[in-house]
């Protein structure tokens, strides 16, 4: 028997689609990445307006939102007791600031999930070269973060500057479980969910759930312009719709969970370019898988059956399979009579499979295992007939300005 989900990984698997948020101290100076010493002087999102957030994310179909709490600069975005590089020595809010708070309340108030990213690495923090001073410290930071906001839907460990790092993870996964135990752990301690490997938004087929014996359904990460924070001048990399829905088909259409990042902009609210470009994207989205074709499901063994009630033109399937025994399926194909009309490997909580067109009444996929069994199928004619691509910037000609 395959390792079996706990009861909370389906839970996070359903959600699907995120929204990450990179805001701190790097918004105000235009970097990606800085060591610690950018002073708090710059921070002041005078529009700050987290609801704006939670209803684009919404708006967007998104069910979550994860957000930098601290980034590798080591400057917190609530009124920690454990630092002076914070909100509290900012202009915001004459340094009675809290954005986490902020955010919180907003999600709550929406019924939006709410994570947090607390870097492991910290450049400013000078206890950091002292492994069990800093473990101490980061376990006080992640106590306020899981004290102070309510329930937490992920808390999101970051690997990147912490390689050859030993941190007390025993020790810090005390503290989440036991104030979030129903928290999904994001990649490091004793993770319950895990990083896909790349920054593109990417999973494949195969797409396996089980990693070094334990069930781990992946999440992917991707910014939705090149650079993770908010800058001035990146705006001729804002993904195009078309490379956003390639994204989507080879992140959820694969069973993982996509964690789009659409980053707050200096003001304090989210670029109103990024927001119109995210709406498109999802717009169209939603309206490709508006209409199902209603249609009656039926397992026998290793084979399924769906049947409707005339013939009707189909050109999605979405495949969808029970995972309370794990994931069993990894090998499938569909045929419409004797025709094949297409195959895949790993199913999982969502398959999303394109193909020419077909015109059928019954359609039949076989599984690689009787034990397999699909919770969901469903049918559409989207009027696609193929996997959006991955494009190259357009141009757009108008504005003379590369668009995509
Ligand atoms: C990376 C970080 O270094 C980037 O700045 C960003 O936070 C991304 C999500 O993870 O490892």
């Amino acid at each position: 028997m395959p390792p079996k989900p706990t009861s909370l990984q389906p839970r996070w698997q359903e959600q699907e689609f995120g929204m990450f948020c990179h805001f701190g101290i790097n918004t105000f100076y235009g970097k990606e990445w800085s060591n610690g010493t950018l002073s708090p002087a710059a921070f002041d999102p005078t529009c700050l307006d987290a609801r704006q957030w939670v209803q684009t994310a919404l708006a967007a179909g998104m069910r979550y939102l994860i957000f930098t709490a601290k980034h590798h600069d080591g400057f917190c975005l609530w009124p920690t007791e454990t630092t002076d590089y914070s909100v509290k020595s900012s202009p915001y809010q004459n340094g009675r600031g809290d954005v986490v708070g902020e955010i919180a309340l907003a999600c709550q108030e929406a019924g939006l999930h709410f994570g947090i990213y607390l870097s492991p690495w910290d450049r400013h923090e000078s206890c950091y070269p002292n492994a069990k001073a800093y473990d101490d410290f980061y376990i006080r930071q992640l106590t306020e973060l899981c004290t102070r906001y309510g329930p937490l839907f992920e808390l999101w460990f970051d690997g990147a500057g912490s390689e050859g790092r030993v941190y007390d993870w025993p020790r810090i996964m005390n503290v989440a479980d036991r104030y979030q135990p129903q928290a999904a752990v994001f990649n490091m301690g004793k993770p319950t969910v895990r990083w896909v490997g790349n920054e593109d938004g990417l999973a494949a087929d195969p797409n396996f759930y089980v990693v070094d014996g334990q069930y781990l359904p992946p999440e992917c990460d991707v910014p939705i312009r090149q650079n993770w924070f908010w800058q001035s001048d990146d705006l001729q990399t804002l993904k195009s719709v078309e490379h956003l829905q390639a994204i989507y088909y080879r992140s959820v259409g694969y069973g993982a969970n996509l964690l789009l990042n659409v980053p707050p902009a200096n003001t304090g609210l989210l670029d109103s370019r990024d927001c119109a470009r995210l709406l498109e994207f999802t717009q169209a989205l939603r309206q490709r898988f508006a209409n199902p074709i209603p249609g009656t499901l039926q397992q026998e063994g290793a084979t399924v059956h769906i049947s409707f009630e005339d013939s009707v033109s189909l050109d999605h399937l979405i495949l969808q399979e029970h995972l309370n025994d794990g994931q069993i399926v990894d090998g499938y194909q569909i045929y419409v009579g004797e025709k094949l009309i297409t195959q895949g490997r790993t199913i999982g909580h969502k398959k999303i499979d394109a193909f020419p067109i077909v015109q059928a009444q019954h359609i039949r996929i076989e599984l690689s295992t009787p034990t397999a069994r699909l919770s969901r199928l469903t049918a559409f004619r989207t009027g696609y007939e193929s996997l959006p691509e991955i494009g190259t910037p357009e141009i757009d000609e108008q504005r003379g300005e590369r668009i995509g």
